[in-house]
C-alpha cells in the first residue's frame, strides 16, 4: 500500500463538539471536554478525528454557519485549545480532520455583511445575488428568482429589502451560498485551507461539497449568469437542481492543486455527496485524478426515505440495505474508494434505524451492524455514541427538539395540513437531535456529559448505556468496536479483499466473502450476519466453496464455538479466516 492510501486501513470516529464532553459547566460541549476524553478514543484504536465544526458562528445550524473561518467560537474554546487538540492527538498517533463548511457562510460572515451592502459592492458577486423575477414586486409570493426550495423548509431565497434583491440559500437563511463561479471566492477559501494545513490539521470533511457548481445560463439583463430562468422548466421548481453540477469537478481537481499537491501524504479529504451516483463518485475517488480521496454516498440513509423525501418514512429491508451497500462495492471495486458509515450528526441512531432497539437484541444489533460495516472495502466511520449502540432518544414533544431542520419541516408540515402527531413521530425516527443527545459518559446524573444543564435533554437510557459501563466490558459494544478496529489493523485483507456478496436474496442473513489473491497470502474472511430477532437461522454456503479451517476472529457472541455455517442467534455475527 503507497502511504498515500494510509486511509484505507484507517477508522475515522467523528466528534460533534456540541454534545461530546462539556469542560466549563455551560451545559454545551467544548474543546476542553475533548481533549479531556482523547485516551478515549485511543482506547478504540481509532486514527483519524473528524471533529464538526467549531468555527466562530451565530449557531443557526450548530456551526455549519460558519461567520469565521478563521477562528474558534468562544463557545467551544480557543484556537489555543484547537492546538492542544491537535497536539493531544498527534501524541497518540491520530489524526484531525476538520469539517469544511464553504458551499455557504453565515449571513454573519464580513464577506457577506459585505456583499449585501450594496449592489455594487466588490463582494456583491461572492454571492448568488438576483433581482425579483421580472413582472413581479419584490417581496409578494412569487417574486423570488426561481421555484426553489431550501433542504431547511421554505424558499431558498430571501428578499435583501436594502437593496430589493434577493440572496440564494439552498439551506438556512442564515446560510449564503457562495458563488464558486468567482474565482475570487475560490481562492479565499484555497488560502483558508492553506492555513489550516500549516496549523497541523490533517485534511477535511467538505460539507456539501458537490453542490458548489451552480448550473448557469446566459447573463441576464444585469449581466449575471441565469440560474434557472424558465417558470416552465421543471428545474425551476422544488429541489434546488445543483448536485454535481457543471464545474464540480474542474473546482475540486484547481483545489487540489492549490491546497494539496506537494505537500507530504497523509492527509485525508472526504466530501460529502447528497444524491452522488456511482459514476460520479468514481470521477471523484479515482486517485489519477486529484479530487478527492472518498465521498460520502446517500443510497443507503435514503432508503427509507419515500417520494416526498425524509420525512416520508418508507419501509426498509435487510435486503435492501445489503443490496445498496453491495453496489457500491461493486461500483468503486477497481477504481475509487468507499466511505463506510451507518450514522452521522444528520442521521438518525443506526441501532435504531437499522438494527433493533428493542432491548433484548440492542446490544447484539448494534455490535452485528458494526461487524457487517467494518468488514466491508472502504474506510469505516464510528459516530460518538454509535460504539456504545446508543439508540433514538423516542422523542415525544416538539419542545425536546432543537434541531432547526426539525422545527422548520413540522411549522411547514402543520402549517400544510398534515397531522401534527404523524410529524412528530417522523420526526422521532429521523429527528437529527437523536445523534446530537449529549455523549453518556458514566451513570451520573446528566450521564458525565457536563457539570451544568445541557443544551439537549441527557439521553434517557444514559444511567445504563455509558462509557464507563462499557470499556472494560469484554462483552460490551465498545469492546467489539475495538475488535473490529484492531482486526482492519493487523489483517490487510480487511482493508484491501475484494467483496463478494452471498445470499444476496436471503431476508435475514448478511453474509459476504473478502479475499486477497493468492500471490498476497490469500486470505478468506467470512462475515456471517443474523439481521433479524429469528432464532437458529442456518446459513446455506454452498454457494462459495468449503474450506478446511475456519478460524473465529470477531464474534458478537463471545466464546461462541459455532463454525460458519452454524445455526444463528437472533442478531450474532461472525467473522472466520478461512483456509
Ligand atoms: O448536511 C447536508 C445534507 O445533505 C443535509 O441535507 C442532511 O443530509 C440533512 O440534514 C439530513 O436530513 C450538511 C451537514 O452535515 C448538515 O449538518 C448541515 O445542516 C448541512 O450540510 C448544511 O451545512
Amino acid at each position: 500500500m503507497s502511504p498515500a492510501e494510509w486511509f484505507k486501513s484507517a477508522v475515522v470516529y467523528q466528534v460533534y463538539p456540541r454534545s461530546f464532553a462539556d469542560s466549563d459547566g455551560d451545559g454545551v460541549g467544548d474543546l476542553g471536554g475533548i481533549i479531556a476524553h482523547l485516551d478515549h478514543l485511543a482506547r478504540l484504536g481509532v486514527d483519524v478525528v473528524w471533529l464538526s465544526p467549531v468555527y466562530r458562528s451565530p449557531m443557526a445550524d450548530n456551526g455549519y454557519d460558519i461567520s469565521d473561518y478563521d477562528d474558534v467560537d468562544p463557545l467551544f474554546g480557543t484556537l489555543d485549545q484547537l492546538d492542544e487538540l491537535i497536539a493531544g492527538l498527534h501524541e497518540r498517533g491520530i489524526k484531525l480532520v476538520m469539517d469544511l463548511v464553504v458551499n455557504h457562510t453565515s449571513s454573519a460572515h464580513a464577506w457577506f455583511v459585505e456583499s449585501r451592502s450594496s449592489t455594487d459592492n466588490p463582494k456583491r458577486d461572492w454571492y448568488w445575488w438576483r433581482p425579483p423575477r421580472a413582472g413581479h414586486e419584490a417581496g409578494t409570493p412569487g417574486a423570488e428568482p426561481t421555484g426553489w426550495q431550501s433542504v431547511f423548509s421554505g424558499p431558498a431565497w430571501t428578499l435583501d429589502e436594502r437593496t430589493g434583491e434577493y440572496y440564494l440559500h439552498i439551506f438556512a437563511a442564515e446560510q449564503p451560498d457562495l458563488n464558486w463561479e468567482n474565482p475570487e471566492v475560490r481562492q479565499a477559501v484555497y488560502a483558508m485551507m492553506r492555513r489550516w494545513l500549516d496549523r497541523g490539521v490533517d485534511g477535511f470533511r467538505m460539507d456539501v461539497i458537490n453542490l458548489i457548481s451552480k448550473t448557469v445560463g446566459p447573463p441576464d439583463a444585469s449581466g449575471r449568469p441565469t440560474l434557472v430562468a424558465d417558470p416552465d422548466d421543471a428545474a425551476y421548481h422544488g429541489t434546488p437542481p445543483v448536485l454535481n453540477g457543471p464545474r464540480i469537478h474542474e473546482f475540486l481537481q484547481e483545489m487540489h492543486r492549490e491546497v494539496f499537491a506537494g505537500r507530504p501524504p497523509g492527509l485525508l479529504n472526504v466530501g460529502e455527496t447528497p444524491g452522488c451516483p456511482i459514476d460520479e463518485a468514481v470521477l471523484y475517488t479515482d486517485p489519477a485524478r486529484g479530487e478527492l480521496d472518498m465521498v460520502f454516498q446517500f443510497e443507503h440513509v435514503d432508503l427509507d426515505s419515500g417520494p416526498r423525501g425524509k420525512w416520508d418514512i418508507v419501509p426498509m429491508t435487510v435486503r435492501d440495505l445489503k443490496a445498496s451497500l453491495a453496489r457500491w462495492q461493486e461500483g468503486l471495486a477497481e477504481v475509487g474508494w468507499n466511505s463506510l458509515y451507518l450514522g452521522n450528526h444528520d442521521q438518525p441512531r443506526a441501532v435504531s434505524r437499522f438494527g433493533c432497539d428493542d432491548p433484548a437484541h440492542r446490544e447484539q444489533s448494534a455490535k452485528t451492524l458494526a461487524t457487517v460495516l467494518h468488514l466491508h472495502r472502504g474506510t469505516p466511520y464510528v459516530y460518538q455514541g454509535d460504539e456504545l449502540g446508543l439508540p433514538n432518544v423516542g422523542y415525544t414533544r416538539l419542545d425536546q427538539l432543537r434541531d432547526l431542520e426539525s422545527l422548520n419541516h413540522h411549522a411547514a408540515a402543520v402549517a400544510a395540513g398534515e397531522d401534527p402527531a404523524a410529524v412528530m413521530a417522523a420526526l422521532s425516527a429521523k429527528g437529527r437531535d437523536n445523534a446530537r443527545v449529549p455523549m453518556p459518559w458514566d451513570s451520573s446524573p446528566g450521564g458525565g456529559f457536563t457539570t451544568g444543564t445541557s443544551w439537549l435533554d441527557p439521553h434517557p437510557l444514559a444511567g445504563s448505556i455509558n462509557a464507563a459501563a462499557q470499556v472494560d466490558d469484554p462483552d460490551s459494544v465498545f469492546t467489539h468496536h475495538q475488535r473490529l478496529i484492531a482486526l482492519r489493523h493487523a489483517e490487510p485483507c480487511v482493508a484491501h479483499g475484494s467483496f463478494r456478496l452471498l445470499l444476496a436474496d436471503h431476508e435475514q442473513l448478511w453474509c459476504f466473502l473478502r479475499e486477497t489473491p493468492s500471490s498476497v497470502g490469500g486470505t478468506r474472511l467470512l462475515v456471517v450476519a443474523n439481521c433479524s430477532a429469528a432464532d437458529g437461522v442456518v446459513p446455506d454456503l454452498s454457494e462459495m466453496g468449503g474450506w478446511t479451517t475456519a478460524e473465529p476472529l470477531v464474534l458478537s457472541v463471545p466464546g461462541s464455538t459455532a463454525g460458519p455455517a452454524d445455526p444463528l442467534a437472533p442478531w450474532e455475527s461472525r467473522v472466520h479466516r478461512l483456509s
